[in-house]
C-alpha cells in the first residue's frame, strides 16, 4: 500500500514496493482523482503478476488462451472492428506553434487538447483497473535509454508493455527522487456502469485521440487498445517525443531496424536501415544468409526503432528502445522468416489472427495451403473458399526479443551498438537501383528524405503512385519534418566521419512483372558488399546517383538466378525515369517549402544537371 491517494478517495490502491519519486506519485493521484477508476494496481513486472493478469483476461472472454502444447503460454486477443490500426487522422502533435507540428501533422494547440482530453478522461475508468506501468525505453540505465510510466486501463496493454519494454518496479528504483519520465496516459474510453458486463475489447469505437505534447514531454491516448494507439512506449514515446528530445539535444530517434553482420573472418559490424511499412523490415533485421555464404552471421538488434547518439569516440552509437517485437503477422513464413518462426514458438500474444480446430494459430502466408477450417480473426467460422481473409492484414504478433534465435549477444548493451552504415529501402517497381551508396552525408540525407514506395493492390490509393515516407518517418517525426531534414544534415558533423548512406530496393520488377531480386537471405549479398565498402574492400563504379557496384564487385557464388546481365537491369540508372523522378521530389517539398533546407534544392538541381548534361 503507498499514499497515493487525496484524503477525499475510496479506492484500493495495490503496490509491493515504494515510490519515492515526487512527480510520479503526484501524477498518479491527479490520474486516480481525474480517470477515477474502482482499483489501482501499481505493476511490479512479476511473472506472477502477469500470469494472473493473464487469467482474468482469459476468465473475462478478451484473452483466449492456446494449445499448451502446440503454443505453450501463449494468447490470442480478438480486437473490435473499429481498433484494428493506428489511427494516424486522429494523431496529433500539441505544441504551442503549429509550424513546429509542420504540414505533415495534425495539430491541435495544447491547452485546446487539454480541455477535450480532461473532459474524455473524467471518470472514464469507472468500473476498471487503474494499471500503472514503469517501463523503461532501452536498457536500464543506459545514457541512451529514457524513463516512462503508462498509466492504462486494459490489462491487454500491460501484458504487452511486458514485453515490448523493460517494465517494472526496478524501473522505479532508477526513477529514484527526483529522475525524469514521460507521463502516458492511455485509457480505452469505456467506462463501466454498476453492473455492466464487459465486452471482449473495450474501446471507443466513435472517439479517437492520439496526442503528444512535445513540449512538455507528455502522451495522451484515448479510445482505442490497439496497438501503437495504446502501447504508448513505441511509437508515440521512442518516436514521436523521442525524435523532439532527439533534436533538442543532438541525437536521433529513427524509426530503423538495427543488425548485426560478422565476416567469417570475425570483423563485426552494424547497420541501421530505415524501410516505409510492407517492406519486411522484420525480415530483413532476422536475415538467414544463403548457405553459400555460410560464415557469415547476422544478428538482431532491433526490427523497428534505433536511438541513435553521437559517442566519446566520434562514431554513433545506437540501442533498441523496445524489448520485443511487435510484427505483422500475415507473410511471417518458414520462407520469409524462419527466425521469426522460431521466435514465436511460446509466450505470444497474437492479435487478430485465425484459429486453428486443434488451438494453435494461422495467417495467411504462413503455409502454402490453408487449413481447410479456422475461426477468423472475428471468431466467424472459416473455409479457404469463404472468400474473406482468415488474419486481419494488421493481425500482430508480440513476442519478447529474447526468444528470438539471432538476437545479437549486444542488443542489451547500454553502450549501444557502433553504427557504420546507415541503409535506406523503399518498394519501387522501377527507377530506383538495388543498392547505391551516396557520394556525401547531404546527398545521403536527401536520398533517404525522398524515400518512397509504390502503392501496392492491397494499400489504399492507385496501385503504382509513389508515396514519398522520408526516413520513413512521415507518420512518426514529432515535429517539422523540414526542421527534421535540417536535423539530419546538421548530425552528420556531429561524429568524426558520418557513416555512408545507402538506398536500396529489393522490389524492382521486369518487363512481365515478376521480380528481378530474389530478395530475403539473397539480400546478404548487398549487406556484403556495404559492409566491404565500409572497410574500403569493395569496388564500386561512380554513377550519377552515387557509387554502384559492377557484377564482379558483389560475391555470386551458389546465386543461381542473377546473371550479370539480370544484375545490368536491376542497377540500371534511367536518365528519362530520373528526371521525372527528380520532378516528382520537387512536388513533394513543396509541401514543406518554407522549411526546407537550401541545401536540398542546390543538390536536387546539381541532379537534374548531371541527367541533362
Ligand atoms: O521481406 C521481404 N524482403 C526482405 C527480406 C529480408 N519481402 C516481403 C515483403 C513484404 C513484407 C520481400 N518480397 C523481399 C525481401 O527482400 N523481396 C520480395 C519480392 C519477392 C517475393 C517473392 C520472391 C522473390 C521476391 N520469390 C518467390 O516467391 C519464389
Ligand atoms: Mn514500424
Amino acid at each position: 500500500m503507498i499514499n497515493t491517494l487525496s484524503s477525499t478517495t475510496t479506492v484500493s490502491v495495490q503496490t509491493s514496493y515504494a515510490v519515492k519519486n515526487i512527480k510520479l506519485a503526484k501524477w498518479v493521484s491527479e490520474a486516480i482523482a481525474l480517470c477515477k477508476p474502482d482499483k489501482v494496481q501499481w505493476c511490479d513486472g512479476s511473472q506472477e503478476e502477469v500470469d494472473a493478469l493473464c487469467k482474468e483476461m482469459v476468465d473475462s472472454g478478451m484473452l483466449l488462451r492456446l494449445n499448451s502444447e502446440l503454443r505453450p503460454n501463449s494468447f490470442l486477443a480478438r480486437s473490435d472492428i473499429s481498433d484494428v490500426a493506428r489511427v494516424e487522422e486522429r494523431t496529433y502533435i500539441c505544441s504551442e506553434q503549429e509550424d513546429d507540428a509542420g504540414p505533415t501533422n495534425n495539430w491541435m494547440a495544447p491547452t485546446e487538447a487539454k480541455g477535450i482530453l480532461n473532459n474524455l478522461f473524467d471518470g472514464c475508468m469507472r468500473g476498471r483497473t487503474m494499471y500503472v506501468i514503469p517501463f523503461s525505453m532501452g536498457p536500464l540505465g543506459s545514457k541512451i535509454a529514457q524513463i516512462g510510466v503508462e498509466i492504462t486501463d486494459s490489462p491487454y496493454v500491460v501484458a504487452s508493455m511486458r514485453i515490448m519494454t523493460r517494465m517494472g518496479k526496478e524501473v522505479v528504483e532508477v526513477l529514484g527522487e527526483a529522475g525524469e519520465f514521460v507521463p502516458c496516459m492511455h485509457t480505452v474510453g469505456k467506462p463501466l456502469n454498476v453492473g455492466e458486463k464487459d465486452v471482449a475489447w473495450p474501446c471507443n469505437p466513435d472517439v479517437k485521440y492520439i496526442c503528444h505534447f512535445p513540449e512538455t514531454r507528455e502522451i495522451w491516448s484515448y479510445g482505442s487498445g490497439y496497438g501503437g494507439n495504446a502501447l504508448l512506449g513505441k511509437k508515440c514515446f521512442a518516436l514521436r517525443i523521442a525524435s523532439t528530445m532527439a533534436r533538442d539535444e543532438g541525437w536521433l530517434a529513427e524509426h530503423m531496424l538495427i543488425l548485426g553482420l560478422e565476416s567469417p573472418q570475425g570483423v563485426k559490424k552494424y547497420i541501421a536501415a530505415a524501410f516505409p511499412s510492407a517492406c519486411g523490415k522484420t525480415n530483413l533485421a532476422m536475415l538467414v544468409p544463403p548457405a553459400e555464404l555460410s560464415g557469415w552471421k547476422v544478428t538482431t538488434v532491433g526490427d523497428d526503432i534505433a536511438w541513435i547518439k553521437p559517442g566519446e569516440d566520434g562514431k554513433f552509437y545506437a540501442i533498441n528502445p523496445e524489448a520485443g517485437y511487435f510484427g505483422v503477422a500475415p507473410g511471417t513464413s518458414e520462407k520469409t522468416n524462419p527466425n521469426a518462426i522460431r521466435t514465436l514458438k511460446e509466450n505470444c500474444i497474437f492479435t487478430n489472427v485465425a484459429l486453428t480446430p486443434d488451438g494453435d494459430v494461422w495467417w495467411e502466408g504462413l503455409t502454402d495451403t490453408p487449413p481447410a477450417q479456422l475461426t477468423d480473426w472475428q471468431g466467424q467460422a472459416w473455409t479457404p473458399e469463404c472468400g474473406r481473409p482468415a488474419a486481419h492484414p494488421n493481425a500482430r504478433f508480440t513476442v519478447s526479443a529474447t526468444s528470438c534465435p539471432s538476437l545479437d549477444p549486444q542488443w542489451d548493451d547500454p553502450a549501444g551498438v557502433p553504427i557504420s552504415a546507415f541503409v535506406f529501402g523503399g518498394r519501387r517497381a522501377t527507377t530506383v537501383p538495388l543498392v547505391v551508396e551516396s557520394l556525401s552525408w547531404d546527398s545521403g540525407v536527401y536520398m533517404a528524405a525522398t524515400l518512397g514506395s509504390e502503392t501496392t493492390a492491397a494499400a489504399i490509393g492507385k496501385v503504382g503512385q509513389v508515396r514519398r515516407d522520408p526516413m520513413a518517418m512521415l507518420p512518426f517525426c514529432g515535429y517539422n519534418m523540414g526542421d527534421y531534414f535540417t536535423h539530419w544534415l546538421e548530425m552528420g558533423a556531429e561524429v568524426d566521419s558520418a557513416p555512408p548512406i545507402y538506398c536500396v530496393n529489393w522490389f524492382r520488377l521486369d518487363e512481365k512483372g515478376k521480380f528481378m531480386w530474389p530478395g530475403f537471405g539473397e539480400n546478404l549479398r548487398v549487406l556484403k558488399w556495404i559492409f566491404n565498402r565500409t572497410e574500403k574492400k569493395a569496388e564500386a563504379v561512380k554513377t550519377e546517383l552515387g557509387w554502384m557496384p559492377s557484377f564482379q564487385d558483389m560475391d555470386w557464388t551458389g546465386c543461381k538466378s542473377v546473371t550479370e546481365e539480370k544484375f545490368s537491369k536491376l542497377m540500371n540508372v534511367d536518365a528519362k525515369l530520373w528526371l521525372t523522378e527528380i520532378e516528382s521530389h520537387k512536388e513533394f517539398f513543396v509541401k514543406l517549402a518554407d522549411k526546407l533546407p537550401k541545401k536540398f534544392s542546390l543538390l536536387r538541381e546539381k541532379m537534374l544537371a548531371t541527367f541533362t548534361r
